[in-house]
This record gives structure tokens, sequence and C-alpha cells, in this order.
């Protein structure tokens, strides 16, 4: 397969055409980013990890039943997936309480939900990607209620897996991020799985192996995303 042409940069991920229709190539970079584009650097290692990372989950959850966009890998840092639509709303799926959810509702961090919590935010640099329900989302028209039911529903179902998946890695999920784009008259999963999207915390000492490490510059952070790779893979 050919990389064509350049199409758009994103935060963490630059895409080309391919000469494949309906494929695009993805290449992970070590750009990171954080509250919404605040907090800018570069973690070195950082877009093969996630490429590498990313493409065991989709594979893990396809051998599960779960469609996604990816393909193949290409490259260390590159992948081919299908093109789609992406729906203008992030999936959040909570076990622990952490981050935005710890202080919107005044947790302390770590504290066990007692059923998972899914949140739907608006994809909207602008606004910093507000949470909103479905009201907001069918008045706005991001996307109708079925799309609606349907992502949240993979997502408590990806939950599940990885969770059992991570619980034998002796990595808690405490959060994670999913999205979802539009192709063929379906949905299915896209954008990437990887510890700049998901909270992983460490089983026995619950050391933060994931993007929080940059966010709140606890050091560590291209040795964490590692960690996860090699527990993940045994590379
Ligand atoms: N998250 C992202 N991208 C965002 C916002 C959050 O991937 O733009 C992920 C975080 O990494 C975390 C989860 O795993 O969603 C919840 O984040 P927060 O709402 O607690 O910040």
């Amino acid at each position: 397969m050919q990389k064509g042409e350049f199409l758009y940069e994103g935060k963490a991920k630059k895409i080309y055409a391919t000469d494949q229709p309906g494929l695009v190539w993805i290449e992970y970079k070590d750009d990171a980013t954080a509250f919404n584009g605040l907090k800018k650097g570069t973690i070195s290692g950082k877009g093969e990890l996630n490429n590498k990372i990313s493409a065991y989950f989709f594979q893990l959850l396809a051998q599960k039943g779960i469609e996604s966009h990816f393909v193949q890998l290409v490259s260390d840092n590159e992948q081919i997936v299908k093109k789609v639509e992406i729906v203008p709303l992030e999936v959040v799926v909570r076990n622990i309480a952490a981050g935005s959810l710890a202080k919107r509702l005044g947790l302390e961090e770590g504290t066990a939900m007692q059923q998972p919590v899914v949140e739907l935010y608006y994809k909207n640099d602008e606004l910093g990607d507000p949470l909103i329900n479905y009201y907001h989302a069918l008045a706005l028209g991001l996307a109708t209620r079925e799309e609606m039911l349907y992502m949240e529903e993979m997502g408590l179902k990806i939950n599940a897996i990885l969770q059992e998946y991570l619980r034998d890695k002796e990595i808690i999920l405490v959060d994670f991020k999913l999205e979802f784009g539009r192709v063929d008259g379906k949905i299915i999963l896209a954008d990437e799985i990887s510890p700049d999207t998901c909270r992983f915390w460490d089983a026995e000492t619950r050391e933060k192996l994931d993007k929080d490490r940059f966010r709140r510059d606890l050091g560590g952070v291209e040795e964490a995303y590692q960690e996860v790779y090699r527990r993940l893979t045994g590379n």
C-alpha cells in the first residue's frame, strides 16, 4: 500500500490518504497535549508505543467480535485504518473515580464506582469537550438516540473485555475514552485505545501507567507507556 497525500493533523496523529479507496494511513506522533491543548510537550517513543498498543487492543477486541477501524500496522508508528466519519462524541467509561469525575462529584480519586459510569462528551476543542446528555446531542444533531445507545452498549462491552484482560496483566482499568465512526451505514470503533486515552494503574502499587504522568508532571512517562506495552506483549 502507498502513503498518499497529507489530509489532516490532530493533536496526536497525522492522517494521509492511501492508494486504496476507503482506507487511510495514520501516523502516531510523539507530541503530547493535555488540558485541551494548554499543556504541550513531546514524549519520545510515544508514537510508536501508542501505535502498537492501540493495534494490540483493536486486535484483541476483534477476536471478541468488536469491529473497529483498524486494518494493519505498516511501521513502528503507522497503521492503516478504515476511513470513517467520526461521530463528534467521546464516550467515557469509568470504573474508579479519577480526573474530572472525581472533581465534579467531589469523590476521592480511587473511589470504586458501584457500577460502571458511562458519559458522553461533545468533541469540540473550542469548548473544551463539554459533558453533555442525550437532549443536548439530539438538539445539536450530533448522533441519533439509537447511535448513542449502541455506542454506550459497546463502551460497556469493551470495558468488560479490557478489564478482564488487564486484570491478568496486573493492570487496573480505571477509565477510558472511546470514539466511534460511521462507515457503510454502521458505527464502528475508531481513534485509539492507548495510555493517552485510558487510565491504567498498577494493580499492586496503584502507580499510574498512563498520560496522567504527563498531565501531572510525575515523570517517567515513556517508561510507563513502555511498561504497559511490555505487560501486554511480553516485549
Ligand atoms: N480522555 C481522553 N481525551 C480527552 C479527555 C479524556 O482520552 O480529551 C480520557 C482520559 O485519558 C481518561 C478518561 O482515561 O478519558 C476520562 O478523563 P477525565 O474526564 O477524567 O479527564
